[in-house]
């Protein structure tokens, strides 16, 4: 039990977890199902290319999201890359700073520039107004990201990708099984992109894809995927090797068959979370729309500039007890190497994305966790916050 400043690790004491505890720890879903499509996958020798367990995944993809079209592909990043591509972004393209590298790296990548907006500290998505601001003659797009599976504005998006003629597709790598006004994420923009990382509550071991409800961009992205083949020897298209292999997409089938259990079980933690740190000072947590389906796979807090203690101590706090929380996503895209000198002024522009990312820690969620190894990672967060501690 943990209820006072010489019980934490910090300070001598044993950590409260003898094992690491991961935010990211991979999901299995349904273990025996996954085995026996091993198997055939070895018995039947058809490892990749498009294979039937591919085809399988992505129709039941298709099915639960009510959208028409899903591209299975080898991972997230490149899934961006082949969107931006099919999509013939040029130029500068919107995105936000506060985000996972590879949605600025997927752009770069393709020799696009892109272009950092604020968001809402409220909803951590995209601010429309900063986006607006940052529309130049050169602007081609806008890729937003529904941030820890909570859709952006997607509204006032579509408004403003119509209004000054854009393409607006969506960085939706945390939302899969999410919805906006009833409708599952996936149906949006001109397509979305989901990752299914083994960190992701829904994974392939690595693995994304794109969806649309777009015939024709879906062809064109099926074409990218396997190096712009339309025959055994014809080649109609500028293409890349994005496929991916039926190993991953029996995982996808074992995790999809499973997929209730892996979000209430997401939610129950979520719910533990939220009782366990409720009366703590100069904490909060980020709140879930519960009208909509929510994923429930981050548990997302946000520690006051007021704290006594700073949230960097907070976490090394939780990592001396062998609570792995991590800083997602500090110190925001534009503040990494390759991207500080697109930047002269961030304090202005980029104001709410720098002090939403000094305050926010993501905590541990996924089957692993007991109530109360749940508890024990909050009473950790209480001391840790409750007075001067260094
Ligand atoms: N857009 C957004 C908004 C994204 O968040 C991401 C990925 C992408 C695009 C790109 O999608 P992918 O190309 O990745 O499909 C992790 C993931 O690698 C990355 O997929 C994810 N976002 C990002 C938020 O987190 P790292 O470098 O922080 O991962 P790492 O290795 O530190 O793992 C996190 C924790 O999970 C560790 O404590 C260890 C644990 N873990 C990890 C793996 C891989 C396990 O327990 N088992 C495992 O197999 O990036």
């Amino acid at each position: 039990k943990i209820g006072k400043k010489k019980d934490l690790a910090i300070f001598g004491a044993s950590p409260a977890f003898q094992e690491p505890i991961h935010v990211g720890y991979p999901n299995i879903g349904n273990k025996e199902l996954f085995l026996k499509l091993a198997d055939k996958i070895l018995d039947s020798r058809r490892f990749t290319n498009n294979g039937p367990l591919v085809q399988e995944l992505e129709q039941r993809i298709s099915k639960y999201l009510g959208v028409k079209h899903c591209i299975a592909l080898c991972n997230g990043t490149i899934a961006l890359e082949i969107a931006i591509r099919a999509l013939e972004l040029k130029g500068e393209v919107i995105v936000p700073s506060f985000t996972f590298i590879a949605t600025a790296h997927a752009l770069s990548w393709l020799g696009l520039t892109p272009v950092f907006a604020d968001i809402d500290p409220k909803t951590h998505c995209l601010d429309p107004n900063s986006v607006r601001s940052m529309i130049t003659p050169q602007t081609s797009g806008i890729l937003a990201v529904h941030l820890w599976g909570r859709p952006c504005d997607i509204e006032a998006l579509q408004e403003i990708a119509e209004c000054y003629n854009l393409e607006l597709l969506f960085d939706a790598a945390h939302a899969f099984g999410c919805s906006y006004r009833g409708t599952m994420i996936g149906n949006f923009g001109r397509c979305e992109v989901v990752s299914f990382h083994a960190t992701k509550f829904f994974n392939t071991f690595e693995g994304g894809a794109i969806l649309t409800n777009d015939d024709q961009l879906a062809d064109k992205i099926r074409l990218i995927r396997n190096f712009g083949f339309t025959g055994y020897d014809q080649v109609d298209h500028i293409g890349t090797n994005g496929k991916l292999p039926e190993i991953s997409a029996a995982m996808g089938i074992s995790n999809l068959m499973a997929i209730n259990d892996l979000i209430r079980t997401n939610q129950r933690n979520y719910n533990l979370y939220l009782r366990y740190l409720e009366d703590i000072p100069f904490i909060s947590m980020i709140r879930y729309n519960s009208v909509e389906h929510n994923n429930y796979q981050y548990i997302v807090i946000e520690v006051d500039e007021q704290s006594p203690t700073t949230r960097d101590d907070i976490i090394k706090i939780l990592h001396a007890e062998n609570i792995l929380a991590r800083k997602y996503f500090w110190p925001g895209c534009h503040n990494m190497k390759p991207y500080r000198n697109l930047y002269i002024d961030a304090n202005r522009f980029l104001k709410n994305t720098n002090d939403v990312a000094k305050r926010v820690i993501v905590l541990p969620n996924g089957y692993h966790l007991s109530e109360s190894m749940i508890e024990t990672i909050c009473s950790v967060i209480k001391i840790a916050t409750s007075n001067k501690i260094f």
